[in-house]
């Protein structure tokens, strides 16, 4: 019986590029979709941009454009990148559409019937200038600890100290600097610590699904385990799902000014994804794969692929939310780790925080990246190392060096000397290639994902092939009268052979098996097909090359071209998960992980009119001092040519650098300040600018810098 299979992969949020960490995990279930199709299942692959909250909504306002445009814009990129890696969606479509708030309030409104919904008033930060609510995020201040400056609302990068954004000391708002205030606030909860959600989460994450496949990886389901204590002890709190305008979302019903949280509607978003497909083709029973009952479990199949730092959220609230809302709970999780490159964490200083678009439009072959992260992933929540030399090694040595070289070899005689016409394979080499067994072992490996077992397979028996011709050694019996049968035969088998490792690997290198079933004029290879040779009197098309080396220089100039100068930023996401998940729970510790990669993702490309939008001056410092109850700022009065009166009028700016200067080292220096920026109503009065200065982020290079003229500028010449 062919399987029926809606697959989904994480909604990748749409503030921001696809870069390879991304990758991994959407190369990796693409290469299990197309394998079951390859099997003859069916397979209905979605995933959508996940488009709301406070970063896109920030965002869109710093560019000066509505929310909607900005996910157009990003949709737009998105879909672009995975198509160019092979990521080939049925579907791609966004949770700000019609069929996702449709199931939003459908999902919302059966919780709520079924009393696991509730409302409570909470205190947190709020922003009055900016009037809104801070997410902790968005909240920065002096740690609470070790007194670092600068830290986040969540958790210190300096000492890894974990805390509330309340705890912070001299806190102020990200988005307007303003020193927020505690405000009240009634929130919606879903009641996930409720009895009877705490005892089907127990089953649910420590069970099978009807094939008798857990429905966690065991690593998972112990982390579940912990996470929901022994039975009697109830370590799951409400879940917090609203959050007050101004948001990017969808309005709760019946609750003006409420909005769902991003986090409620985003796994929502893959029955959206599907609905719409459904409403596209007309030809899927969408109940089938959607509603509960023995019909679903039994004929249908939900399996969806997420990294392991969003484990919490599919783990425990979305089969949570499914159940109690009447909904058919997923079948499978599949979970994958994070990306490292040379071992350590993508980097922005190093240029290994690879955009796919650097990539593609470097003219990279990403049949050489899903190649080796296929090779790298053996269907456990491993990290997955892309270790750059290996790459280029494996690459060149298994598919040019290996694969196509078996093609190579051979195609040329079939055409010059048998007119592009292939004689009989030798059944007593193809047997091994195409019998129960090798398929079964490869099949087998991919089923599982681990697709690490199935090319060391299949690169096997590619080392036989070669063995093959090596031995038989075509060209020189093409040098040989009497010796056409032979290279004939010969030709034809290893190109059988070919075609078979074709088969194997088209999951994996789907360009590349397009293009050999173009070569050698066959209809698409399909897993069951492998089982006869080509046919002899079969004409192929003249040998083209398939694949080209990689070169060390093309991955330097890959680097180069994503190393961020300007902004030595790294990225110690998982760092920071870990230190905040003590206190907050792995939900927080995500949402922390999202904001914090926004935070310090490099800025987006931008227009020079843009740039001269900010009117950059030198300023001479005229005088400099402490600030009475500030720990971290010292007052400036800048002259950058202004008068009043005809006499000079300085601008008094507030500057966090007090860690790093002396006041009175400070007077008499020229430095550069932005003059036109928004003044900002500080405790200790009107800052009216910004001044320039440099820091590492990573924390690694302590100080700040502020930056210095070359002689000769005076106060009031435009930087620019
Ligand atoms: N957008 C987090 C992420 O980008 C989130 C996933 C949603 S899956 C429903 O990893
Ligand atoms: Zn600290």
């Amino acid at each position: 019986m062919p399987r029926n299979i809606l697959v989904t992969n994480a909604l990748p949020y749409a503030n921001g590029d696809i870069h390879l960490g991304h990758l991994v995990g959407y190369i990796q279930a693409d290469i299990w979709v197309r394998f079951q199709r390859m099997r003859g299942n069916t397979v209905h692959y979605v995933c959508a941009d996940d488009t709301h909250g406070t970063p896109v909504m920030l965002r869109a306002e710093k560019e000066g454009v509505a929310p909607e445009q900005l996910i157009a814009r990003v949709h737009g990129e998105h879909l672009r990148d995975f198509t160019d890696f092979g990521v080939a969606f049925d579907n791609y479509h966004s949770t700000h559409s019609e069929e996702n708030r449709w199931y939003a309030e459908d999902i919302y409104t059966k919780l709520q019937a079924a009393r696991l919904i509730d409302t409570r008033s909470i205190e947190q930060y709020y922003d009055p200038v900016k009037e809104m609510f801070l997410p902790d995020r968005f909240i920065k201040g002096e740690c609470p600890k070790c007194g670092a400056a600068d830290q986040y609302g969540d958790n210190c990068e300096v000492c890894g100290a974990a805390y509330a954004p309340t705890e912070l000391k001299n806190p102020y708002s990200a988005v307007s600097g303003a020193a927020p205030v505690l405000r009240n606030s009634d929130h919606y909860f879903f009641r996930l610590s409720d009895e009877k959600a705490v005892s089907f989460l127990r089953e649910w994450t420590q069970g099978a699904n009807a094939d008798g496949v857990r429905r966690l990886p065991p690593e998972a389901a112990n982390k579940m385990k912990e996470w929901l204590g022994e039975p009697g002890e109830n370590k799951l709190s409400d879940w917090d799902i609203s959050r007050d305008a101004p948001y990017f979302g969808f309005e709760i019903p019946g609750a003006p000014g409420k909005y769902f949280y991003v986090w409620l509607d985003a796994p929502i978003g893959y029955f959206a994804s599907f609905r719409n497909l459904v409403g596209k083709r007309g030809d899927i029973d969408l109940a089938a794969f959607t509603e509960a009952g023995p019909a679903a479990a039994a004929d249908t199949e939900l399996v969806h692929f997420i990294g392991k730092d969003i484990l919490y959220f599919h783990a425990l609230f979305w089969p949570a939310m499914l159940e109690f809302a009447g909904y058919r709970t997923p079948t499978q999780l599949c979970v994958n780790g994070f990306l490292t490159v040379d071992g350590a964490k993508m980097s922005k200083s190093r240029g290994t925080f690879i955009t796919a678009r650097s990539y593609t439009e470097r003219k990279l072959d990403p049949e050489w990246l899903r190649y080796y992260f296929a090779a790298k992933s053996n269907g456990t929540m491993e990290d997955v190392d892309l270790s750059l030399d290996d790459m280029i090694a494996k690459v060149n040595s298994d598919l040019v060096g290996k694969f196509v070289n078996i093609a190579s070899r051979c195609a040329g005689f079939i055409g010059k000397r048998f007119d592009g016409k292939l004689g009989a394979s030798d059944r007593d080499v193809t047997r091994e290639y195409e019998s129960a067994f090798a398929q079964a072992t490869i099949a087998g490996a991919y089923e599982e994902r681990d697709y690490s077992r199935a090319l060391r397979e299949i690169m096997r028996l590619a080392d036989v092939a070669n063995q093959f011709v090596n031995e038989r050694k075509p060209w020189e019996l093409a040098k040989q009268d009497g010796k056409d049968a032979e290279l004939h035969a010969v030709c034809s088998t290893a190109l059988t052979l070919f075609r078979d490792l074709a088969l194997y690997l088209k999951p994996v290198l789907p360009a590349l098996a397009a293009n050999v079933e173009g070569f050698l004029a066959i209809a698409p290879l399909a897993w069951t097909n492998v089982w006869e040779p080509l046919p002899a009197g079969h004409t192929i098309n003249p040998y083209k090359h398939l694949m080209t080396r990689i070169e060390r220089k093309q991955i330097d100039a890959l680097l180069e071209a994503n190393k961020d100068s300007l902004a030595p930023t790294e990225v110690k996401a998982a760092s920071k998960a870990a230190a905040s998940q003590q206190r907050h729970g792995e939900q927080q510790a995500h949402v922390a992980r999202k904001e914090a990669e926004q935070a310090d993702a490099g800025a987006p490309t931008i227009a020079i009119d843009e740039f001269t939008r900010i009117d950059l001056r030198i300023a001479r410092i005229v005088a400099a001092e402490h600030v009475e109850g500030a720990d971290k700022l010292i007052r400036l009065s800048l002259d950058i040519g202004e008068t009043e009166n005809g006499q000079t009028k300085p601008r008094q700016v507030f500057a966090g650098i007090k860690s790093a200067y002396d006041p009175a080292t400070l007077v008499g220096r020229l430095t550069v300040m932005v003059a036109n920026l928004a003044p900002r109503k500080m405790k200790f009065g009107l800052s009216e600018g910004m001044v320039l200065a440099a820091s590492d982020s990573s924390g690694e290079v302590p100080g700040i810098f502020i930056l210095s003229p070359d002689s000769g500028a005076t106060p009031g010449m435009r930087v620019k």
